[in-house]
Parts: structure tokens; sequence; C-alpha cells
């Protein structure tokens, strides 16, 4: 049978992401762990970008952005499904996605940056990935130039000394939300898992769930939540038709997801709104044919009870816009549902949000006017 490469490392948060969505689909694919010629040479001419993960199709297609996949794959395996059906939970699924790609960035890079014990599990993965038939003392030395390099980018997304304690306060509280919605749901909308658990997963399954200090410190104590990374790392597709297989009824979402969802419109929210006027001020001067830099000035915003800063991130605008672009193409009907029950949290705002279209090139965007003729774009 023709297999699916899927190019990263389980390290990786968005390789997570796709690695849980290619298994709960049952796609042939390998997993290959990219090494340094790959990722430097062949995913950057194929993609404009050093960077994982990559899926490569049986017909020689280089797919970047774990999104993207996502769709791909949907569009040729649609059983089971993992978008819901009904309006609200539809694109709940989106916002969770967008949320859980973008909004945790912060916290999974300070929970395997700032603690040194989880270096030896990045130096030995990494290394063993990057650079396999070289000797360990020449990988350790590749990764510690890669280590460095990203920890030179941790001030940008958020990862500043003296913010430790309000994301620390915040990331607590919101792994006890979680721990207690898995307590009574196996996944996030109901008994099976849907773009939201995919989305959420990426933070957990490479960062929080397998560095050593946020899996233990973190995450073994929160048995349900642990069940459910575990859930997603090993999943079993449901038998449908049966109760199994079903997300709630009546389009519900959990009582105890609500929390969640409030804090996504009490944060998430004004992240998404301080990136935009940011990103308009910069589309004001930005040559033709170019793409948007890959971050702009500080947004401030919400987090928890305190204040938190990190880099605008004009790509998150990009996943925002894949929500709306969802709720866009819904039924009146349907988006009355949606603009009522996000009224409900106080995040109706959302949909009022103006993005000017962008276009994807690896990990930047662009607006759509801008012609490329070079980048990939989605
Ligand atoms: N939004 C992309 C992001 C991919 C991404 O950021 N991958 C990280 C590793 S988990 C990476 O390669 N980063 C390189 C960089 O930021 O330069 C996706 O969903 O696949």
């Amino acid at each position: 049978m023709s297999m699916y490469t899927l190019y990263g490392w389980h390290l990786s948060y968005f390789t997570g992401k796709a690695l849980c969505y290619l298994r709960y689909k049952q796609v042939p694919f390998v997993l290959k762990p990219v090494n340094l010629y790959t990722l430097t040479q062949r995913i950057k001419r194929e993609t404009g970008a050093i960077v994982m993960p990559v899926m490569v199709t049986p017909q020689g297609q280089w797919i970047q952005d774990s999104s993207v996949i996502i769709d791909h794959i949907e569009a040729r395996f649609p059983a089971p499904p993992i978008i819901p059906v009904t309006p609200v939970q539809r694109f709940v699924a989106y916002l969770i996605e967008a949320w859980g790609d973008e909004w945790w960035v912060p916290i999974a890079m300070h929970t395997r940056w700032s603690y040194p014990e989880n270096y030896a599990l990045f130096e030995h993965d990494a290394g063993s990935a990057l650079l396999p038939w070289l000797p360990g003392f020449m990988q350790r030395r590749a990764v510690h130039f890669i280590a460095s390099k990203l920890r030179r980018m941790l001030p940008t997304v958020g990862v500043r000394r003296e913010q430790f304690a309000v994301m620390d306060a915040w990331t607590a509280h919101m792994l006890d939300l979680l721990d207690l919605h898995f307590s009574q749901l196996p996944f996030l909308l109901g008994h099976r898992p849907t773009l939201a658990d995919f989305g959420l997963v990426g933070t957990m399954y490479g960062h929080l769930g397998r560095d050593p200090w946020p899996a233990r410190e973190l995450i073994a104590k929160r048995v349900h939540l642990r069940a459910w990374i575990d859930r997603m790392a090993s999943p079993v597709p449901p038998a449908y038709g049966t109760q199994d297989a079903a997300l709630l009824p009546n389009d519900r979402i959990a009582a105890t997801l609500l929390p969640v969802l409030r804090a996504i419109c009490q944060e998430f929210l004004p992240l998404l709104e301080g990136i935009n006027d940011q990103v308009n001020t910069a589309l004001a001067s930005l040559p033709a044919g170019k793409a948007l830099p890959r971050s702009l000035n500080d947004v401030e915003v919400s987090m928890g009870d305190g204040r938190f800063r990190r880099a605008a991130v004009p790509y998150t605008l990009w996943m925002a816009q894949r929500a709306l672009d969802v709720y866009h193409a819904m039924s009146p009907e349907a988006q009355r549902e949606v603009q009522d029950f996000l009224r409900s949290l106080g995040g109706e705002r959302l949909l009022a949000l103006k993005i000017a279209p962008l276009q994807r090139q690896g990990l930047r965007v662009r607006p759509v006017s801008n012609t490329n003729p070079t980048g990939q774009a989605s």
C-alpha cells in the first residue's frame, strides 16, 4: 500500500499533533525522524521554511503545516470524521485548534527550557535524529547549537523570567480545568476526538506530557488528563453508530469545558485583536510580494489573574481566519447559534474580527492580494 511519510520528532509540538491525528485516522504512514539534511535542505527547498512536521504524500507532494496536513487527509480519508457537523461544536473545534496551536506555545517552551533536567532527553532525541551517522559528541555539539538558537527565541514568545509566576499559576489552573473535564468525558466534545483534541494534544504530547519535569510535576498527578494524553497517543477509532462514537447530543458543549472557553474569550481573543491591530499597521507599509515578518511588537493581554506580554505573531491570525471562515460558510441560522453561544461566554466580538485575507507561506503569512511566485502558500 502507498505510504505517507511524516517527517518530525516526538519532541516537536506540531509533530505530536499530526502524529496523533494520522494514527487515529489509521492512515498508512511512517514517521521518519527528520535529519539535518532533510530539515535544512529538502524541507527548506520544498516548503520555503526549516520546519517540522512535513508530510510527503505517496504522490511525492510535500505538505507543511499540521492544519493543512489534517485538511489534506480529511479530504481523502473521511472516516472517522474529526470535524463536528453541528454549528457550535464545529466552530468550537476550530477555535480550540487555534488556541491549542498558538496560545500554549509559551507554556510549552517554558516548561521545557526553564527546567535543565529536560535537556538530556532533548539532547538524546534531537542528536540521534539530526546526525544519526555521527558519533555522540558531534551530535551533542549540533544539538547545543540548535538549543542555543531556540533559547534565544524564548523572550519573543513570552518566556520571560518576570512572567513565570503568572504563567505557572495559569498553567496549574488550566490543567486542573482540563483534568476535571476529562474526569467526566473521554474527549473535549464527547466520546471521540475532534479537531479540538488534536489542536490541544500538540502542547501535551511532546512537551508537557513527555518532557521529564512537566510530565512529573504537572501531568502525572492529573490522572484524567494523563489518561487523555495516552488515549490521544494510542487512539482507537470508535465503532460508528455506537454510543462510543458520539459527540454530546444537541450540539451541546460540556459544562466542564465552559470555563476553558471563557478563558479563551478573555485571553486569546484580546491576543488576536492585538495581533490584528499590529498586522493592519504593518500591512500599510508592506512592499508588494512580501510576507509579513514572523513576529511584530509585543501584545499585552490577561493571563488568568495576571498580565502577559509576547510578540505578536501574524501567523496566529491565519489560524483565527481558519475558524472564522468556517463560521462565515454557515447558514444564517447556524451562525446565530454560534453567536448566541459566544455571547454567553463574553466572546461574541471574535465574530466581528476583521482580518485582512491572509495566505500562509511556510511559517509566515502575507495578504492574499500580494503575489509571490516562489513560496508555498495555501
Ligand atoms: N503552524 C505550524 C508550525 C510548525 C512549527 O512551528 N514547528 C516547529 C517545531 S514544533 C518548528 O519547526 N519551528 C521552527 C521555527 O520556528 O523556526 C504547524 O502547525 O505545523
